[in-house]
């Protein structure tokens, strides 16, 4: 969660800075805890993870590195997508983080996809995960893929992050049910609710929805509430979201109340905190230089077959 934070306000003053930075900053400011509880419980290289624009924590978490963040931020032919696709549209296929696609509620079809190919392969016990706003429930790809999964009764897991806005249209505009978590009896899915700026709890309900869809549950819907501690991306300033929004339960910074929760069960030293601050900000700097002093693709010699192909994906257990 650290990291990413960290990460994220690097990337933000790049961007600001108008430096190397290829396209625009999205960051997940107060969606760590739910983005990276979700995570911790799958497991990289069985499980899927289809993340959104504010799920640096989950990638972490999941596996992917801060190098390649840096790299597609960057640009570089290095990166994993060799620079031909920007910042948040980025992933590792192969190794079940399809590349983000910004069209809201698509990921779900993707994953369910994903997930009934492993079936036909006679595969098990995986998981498949993705992330969305909610605005993005109010698709219809949201109800298609969401649809479909129930019905095949698949392994999938939906975090959707309530941050109480989508651009700046705030939920009131955006669905007329009490709760959004309502919406998961009417495709006969799990539903769960959560205090997403609450790390202790979203570990708990995550770890609870990825257990039932590993265990033939079905579909699981976790609806995390919390308040987008942000403006969309780094060019919106977010003058829309109240003072009274800001103040309210919903929008206390989960980093600030995981701090409180581990130095209450004393689950870290004191000084730990400044020491693994210190050190992520080390590994963000040798990230960034590293990044910046590899190369653009060059559009004249690049080989633009599928990033997925053999020549072009990366280390042996990426060869089919
Ligand atoms: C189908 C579709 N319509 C519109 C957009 C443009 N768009 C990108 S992000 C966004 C808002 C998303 O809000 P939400 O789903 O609540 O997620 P959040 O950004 O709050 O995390 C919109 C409207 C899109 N990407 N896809």
């Amino acid at each position: 969660m650290l990291m990413a934070r960290l990460m994220e306000e690097k990337l933000a003053s790049l961007y600001r800075s108008g430096g190397r930075i290829v396209g625009g900053v999205y960051s997940g400011k107060g969606q760590e805890a739910f983005s990276a509880a979700l995570t911790i419980h799958l497991e990289f290289g069985r499980d899927i993870f289809a993340p959104l624009i504010r799920d640096q924590a989950g990638r972490l978490a999941f596996g992917e590195s801060v190098m390649q963040s840096f790299q597609t931020h960057f640009g570089t032919v290095n990166g994993p997508m060799r620079g031909r696709d920007g910042n948040v549209h980025r992933g590792l296929p192969r190794e079940g983080i399809p590349a983000m696609i910004s069209h809201l509620g698509a990921q779900i079809s993707v994953v369910s996809g994903m997930l009934m190919a492993r079936q036909m392969q006679g595969k098990s016990g995986f998981v498949g995960a993705t992330a969305i706003g909610d605005g993005a429930t109010s698709t219809g790809a949201f109800h298609e893929g969401l649809n479909l999964a129930a019905i095949e009764k698949l392994p999938l897991v939906l975090a959707v992050a309530n941050n109480q806005f989508a651009y700046s249209t705030p939920n009131e505009r955006q669905f007329a049910c009490r709760n959004l978590v309502d919406r998961a009896i009417g495709y006969g899915v799990v539903g769960h609710e959560v205090d997403a700026t609450d790390l202790v709890a979203c570990v708990r309900t995550f770890r609870e929805a990825v257990a039932n869809a590993r265990s033939g549950g079905g579909p699981q819907m976790v609806v995390g509430n919390l308040l987008r501690l942000c403006g969309h991306g780094e060019h919106d300033d977010a003058s829309y979201i109240s003072d009274s929004a800001k103040q309210a339960h919903s929008g206390r910074d989960c980093i600030e109340v995981a701090r409180t929760q581990i130095a209450e069960q004393g689950w870290m030293r004191e000084t730990a905190f400044a020491e693994e601050e210190a050190s992520c900000r080390k590994t963000i700097e040798e990230c960034v230089d590293r990044a910046s002093a590899e190369s653009l693709p060059n559009p004249f010699t690049c080989d633009w077959s599928a990033i997925s192909s053999d020549d072009l994906s990366d280390g042996e257990n990426l060869k089919s």
